[in-house]
């Protein structure tokens, strides 16, 4: 990586940024020398406190033992919207733009205090308790702000559940962290479509004998089956409730949500996040990650169920006074131009998407692009996985008109906020590199011996020290918080993905190296959609595999095989692609069946998946040693059907 381009800081970008390139150095070594007393002035600096804290942190990674700033008191609502008021209560908090162009709306930051004050009373009326846990599932309506401030109000925990989930992932998720409330929508729209939503949670319901109410937003005209006594009206509700709502005085350490999230296991892990520390690292990292001035206008593309909607389309924005636009659609409706025009629609400032997205549009042509002004940007980001250079170029050059900073940031659920990026002011860019740790961030490269590696280096990326953002356990399993995270390399948090350190000690990732596949920039355990295949009656095993795929990043890639008589069909194919459409839901669609006999097996019965991702790649030269497997004939068979296909 000798020869990598570099886009050196741009001078007028440098002039007016929070952060350049000598308070870099210097804040950063200052978060490592005296990480307490940083992390202290920050908590002042960002968030307004009832109370202040006892202790800055306390950590103990053997244990999973993860605290920031314990005893001290503060409401997430009331530091991303009552301290606003004064000041800033007429400005644009949200712009709400719809599936339809012809439509969209904007919320001051007084009106969405109201509603959240509002929605914070129905909740109560529910009978939802500090502490109870309320599942969000809902499409991108401005609602969904409302409703997940409403729950920090009054100390609910949300766990928001992705809109593009199925039903069956819905009814796991809510039993999982024992949901008894669900606000959900009765449709949703997405590129012109109309999407069934609560129609999911009618049928999640039937088994979660718990639940007591489902509070319905609504955002459609068709007629929704209802069922008196569990279902509500959001607009019913709203209707009678008082705007008076006091903010709970939570403890920085109080659970704040919930989030599933893919691991190498079957199961979806609840990530709980808390309050002080990850809104702190959340709105931190918001403004200097994206050098945010006061006035800008804020764009990130992510969806609320994901972690990047809820750090950095709400809480971090929010905390810090911003306006953030939230879109329904997607990218391509009505055309192939639509990020662009609402970019100019808005005059967005700061613009914050994933690689796939970019991908997906770079394919359409440049005339989409090109034929919009684009004016207003001054910032770039991308997220969710690595961007592929000719991607990052692209973007530079053809969207930002290399005017504007590309910001690679590198972050996970678990990591609650961005840990490795650029600063525009601060950092010469690498396209493809994620480039340097934020202030406080200790990355290290470890061997697969778990030795700690120097200077240029290629191996698994660990965090030695805490941060403010640090996830705090599973939900409901703890001792599996420890196991996944700070068991395999004792004294780190383990993250799962592989990195390179270059002569510059910039950080290039390479992706998991786990047995989590990234499609689109969504996590997936494959273990999740192995368990869907073999449910089918038809199938004796079957074993999933990430593959190199130009617009996704990584598609899915099945080898199946069928129980002794059964024969493969193109029907057989449809049927296995929309039962795993139906366990886990569109976002898990299949790219490719391949049938086969048998599974590769070690003696001892293991899938060696790592002959199988070199098939799927089409690495067939590189499979490496396969003497260990019990029967080695299995190899050659795949590879005979994979070119045949
Ligand atoms: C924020 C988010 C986390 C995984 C992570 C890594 C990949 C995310 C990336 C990136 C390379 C980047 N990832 N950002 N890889 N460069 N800038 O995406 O969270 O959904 O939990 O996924 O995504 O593999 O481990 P999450």
């Amino acid at each position: 990586m000798t020869n990598a381009k570099i886009y050196d800081v741009k001078p007028d970008i440098a002039h007016n940024a929070h952060i350049n390139q000598e308070t870099y150095q210097t804040l950063y070594q200052r978060s490592i020398d005296e990480p307490g007393a940083f992390w202290a002035e920050q908590a002042a600096l960002f968030l307004t406190w009832q109370k202040p804290w006892q202790t800055v942190m306390d950590c103990d990674y053997s244990q999973g033992h993860i605290r920031w700033f314990e005893g001290g008191k503060l409401n997430v609502s009331e530091n991303c919207l009552d301290r606003h008021l004064a000041d800033r209560g007429d400005q644009v908090a949200i712009i709400w733009e719809s599936d339809n162009p012809a439509h969209d709306k904007k919320i001051t930051y007084r009106e969405l205090h109201q509603q959240v004050c509002k929605f914070a009373n129905v909740l109560k009326s529910q009978g939802v308790k500090k502490g109870d846990c309320v599942c969000i599932y809902l499409p991108m309506i401005a609602e969904a702000a409302v409703v997940m401030l409403a729950c920090t109000r009054i100390g609910a925990v949300h766990s928001i559940v992705f809109g593009g989930f199925s039903a069956e992932a819905l009814k796991d998720r809510i039993l999982d962290s024992n949901c008894q409330y669900v606000v959900c929508a009765d449709v949703g729209h997405r590129g012109g479509k109309t999407i069934a939503i609560k129609a999911n949670v009618d049928q999640a319901a039937m088994a979660c004998p718990d639940l007591k109410s489902v509070i319905v937003i609504k955002n459609g005209t068709e007629n929704v089956v209802w069922h008196n006594g569990r279902d509500i009206w959001y607009h019913e509700a709203m209707q009678g409730a008082s705007d008076q709502c006091p903010a709970e005085a939570m403890d920085a350490e109080d659970p704040l949500f919930i989030l599933y999230t893919s691991g190498s296991t079957g199961k979806p892990k609840g990530i709980l996040h808390t309050t002080g520390g990850y809104l702190l690292y959340a709105a931190m990292t918001h403004k200097y990650v994206f050098d945010y001035h006061d006035g800008d206008i804020y764009w990130c593309t992510a969806d609320i169920g994901w972690i990047t909607g809820h750090s950095y389309m709400i809480y971090g924005p929010l905390c810090n006074g911003a306006t953030t636009v939230m879109f329904e659609g997607v990218p391509t409706y009505p055309e192939a131009d639509r990020f662009w025009r609402i970019i100019d629609k808005h005059q967005v400032n700061i613009f914050y998407t994933a690689p796939t997205a970019i991908r997906a549009l770079m394919a359409q042509g440049h005339e989409f692009v090109t034929r919009t002004e684009r004016s207003s940007l001054r910032i770039l980001g991308s997220v969710g996985e690595p961007i592929n250079p000719e991607a990052w170029e692209w973007y530079y050059h053809v969207v930002g008109d290399a005017r504007c900073p590309v910001v690679d940031t590198w972050w996970q659920t678990e990591t609650g906020g961005i840990l490795i990026t650029p600063l525009p002011g601060a950092t010469p860019l690498k396209p493809g590199s994620a480039t340097l740790p934020f202030f406080g961030i200790t990355p290290e490269i470890l061997d697969s011996q778990g030795n700690v590696l120097q200077g240029e280096a290629d191996g698994v990326l660990v965090l030695s020290c805490s941060w403010p953002g640090q996830a705090r356990s599973l939900y409901g399993d703890h001792q599996r918080f420890i196991d996944t995270y700070f068991k395999s390399y004792p004294g780190y948090y383990f993250t799962g993905d592989g990195v390179r350190r270059d002569e510059e000690g910039y950080y290039w990732i390479t992706g998991r190296v786990d047995d989590v596949i990234n499609v689109s920039g969504h996590r997936m355990g494959t273990a999740e959609i192995e368990s869907a295949l073999v449910l089918h009656q038809h199938v004796a095993e079957a074993a999933v595999v990430g593959y190199p795929h130009d617009i996704k990043g990584q598609g899915i890639y099945a080898f199946v095989s069928l129980n002794v008589g059964v024969q493969a069909s193109e029907e057989l194919r449809r049927e296995l692609i929309n039962l795993v459409r139906q366990e886990i839901g569109a976002i898990a669609s299949l790219d490719i069946i391949q049938w086969t006999p048998a599974l590769p097996k070690t003696r001892s019965g293991k899938i060696m998946r790592r002959i199988l991702r070199k098939v799927a790649s089409n690495e067939l030269d590189g499979l490496g040693d396969t003497s260990t497997l019990a029967d080695p004939t299995v190899v050659d068979a795949i590879i005979l059907h994979r070119a045949n296909q």
